[in-house]
């Protein structure tokens, strides 16, 4: 009899008797959306909990990252790692801009800055860099490159909750980041994400922007677009904070299980994940099997591993054809996209399921 399936991840929630009042409040009040009052204690809560000041909510990270991208009026090109969800450079062609891809760094898995300098043109205005498996980009290189050349710096912070470089949160560093709180993150609201700003000025503008650009209800100011979080998911984000240090630290507890095990396995390479927010490994040529073989015999055993991300996002047809996707630029991206897997990771993770996993990279 085949055994339970196993996935990649399983969202983490709060005992259900913990919501409902906040759904009973919800339900008497009629405010559902539109800056209610669980909006704005769920936006002050978050911003103290991930230490930086100016936090706006969202529905989702996509739509974040287009309106991240609106806020700065960024156009012409931008530089980016072909490594990464699609929705990094869809946000880019949504804005009319034109992805450049560079090539990213063989330990990180992150864009690889020294490469970047090859790749500015006349018409380059920024960067978006994604902190890959929440593992920090190198910020201070990136923004001297920034400052350099006078390019904005957006970061792709999907991963990086609660991510923090020498006791500072990787949140506050580049012009804006976005985060994701879509139910397969560290942290979920079932859909949801946010932008961090540098200053009042700059949150005000991202504010008007996921709000059609309305200043009040006579005026708009900007072309916005409807990216605002409800007060249902602002409401299940409240009471998620409260489980937010122990779910990192349970993450934590399953990593370290399978790091013991895994660093006595020839031919299995570890790729680091400050907050553990995914568990990749790189399958090498010293592994008995190849990614795809194994990929295939977790399957048999209805373990649903991921490769993430593979296929790169310069393999997809709207991409494939633009000059910096040609695979000769991008060596280090196409090697980890063929021999990556990301195993399952998530707090309610047994023992007994974690040996599941492990028995199958042991036993090739
Ligand atoms: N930037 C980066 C770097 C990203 O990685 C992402 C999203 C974004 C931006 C955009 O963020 P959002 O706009 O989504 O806020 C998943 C997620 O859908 C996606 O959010 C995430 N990255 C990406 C890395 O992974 P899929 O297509 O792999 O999801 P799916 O549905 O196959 O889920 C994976 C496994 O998780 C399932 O096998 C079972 C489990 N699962 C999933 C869902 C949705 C559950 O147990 N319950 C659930 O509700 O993309």
């Amino acid at each position: 009899m085949p055994e339970n399936p196993l996935y990649v991840t399983r969202p983490e929630l709060p005992p259900l008797e913990e919501f409902l009042p906040h759904l009973e409040k919800i339900w008497e009040s009629r405010q559902l959306t539109n800056s209610g009052p669980y909006h704005q204690d769920f936006e002050e809560a978050l911003a103290r909990y991930l230490g930086v000041e100016y936090l706006s909510l969202f529905c989702n990270a996509t739509i974040a990252l287009i309106t991240a991208l609106q806020a700065l009026r960024i156009s012409g090109e931008v530089i980016t790692s072909p490594y990464s969800f699609p929705a990094t450079s869809h946000a880019l062609l949504w804005n009319g801009i034109k992805p450049i891809f560079v090539d990213i760094d063989p330990i990180t898995l992150n864009i690889d800055a020294n490469r970047i300098g090859d790749a500015i043109t006349p018409n380059t205005t920024g960067i978006l860099p994604m902190h890959c498996y929440g593992q920090p980009c190198d910020v201070n290189h990136l923004q001297n490159i920034a400052d350099n050349y006078n390019l904005r710096l957006v970061y792709d912070a999907a991963h990086a909750f609660k991510v923090e470089v020498d006791g500072k949160s990787i949140l506050n560093f580049g012009d804006l980041s976005v985060l994701s709180f879509h139910a397969t993150k560290v942290f979920n609201t079932f859909e949801g994400g946010a932008i961090i700003s540098p200053d009042t000025k700059t949150k005000q503008r991202i504010d008007r922007l996921k709000n059609f650009g309305y200043v009040d209800e006579q005026t708009v100011v900007a072309p916005g677009i409807n990216g605002k979080m409800s007060e249902f998911n602002a409401a299940l984000g409240i009471v998620q904070i409260q489980y937010a240090d122990q779910v990192l630290e349970r993450r934590k507890a399953v990593a370290n299980r399978y790091i013991q095990r895994l660093k006595l396995l020839k031919g299995i390479r570890i790729v680091e994940s400050t907050n553990h927010s995914y568990f990749p490994i790189l399958i090498t040529a010293a592994y008995p099997l190849t990614r795809d073989e194994l990929y295939n015999r977790f399957r048999e055993s209805n373990i649903w591993v991921r490769k993430y991300f593979s296929p790169l996002l310069t393999e997809f047809p709207m991409y494939r054809d633009f000059p910096s996707a040609d695979p000769k630029n991008l060596p280090n991206a196409i090697n980890a996209s063929r021999n990556i897997l990301c195993l399952p990771l998530f707090p309610s993770l047994s023992n007994s399921e974690q040996d599941r996993v492990l028995k199958i990279l042991e036993s090739a």
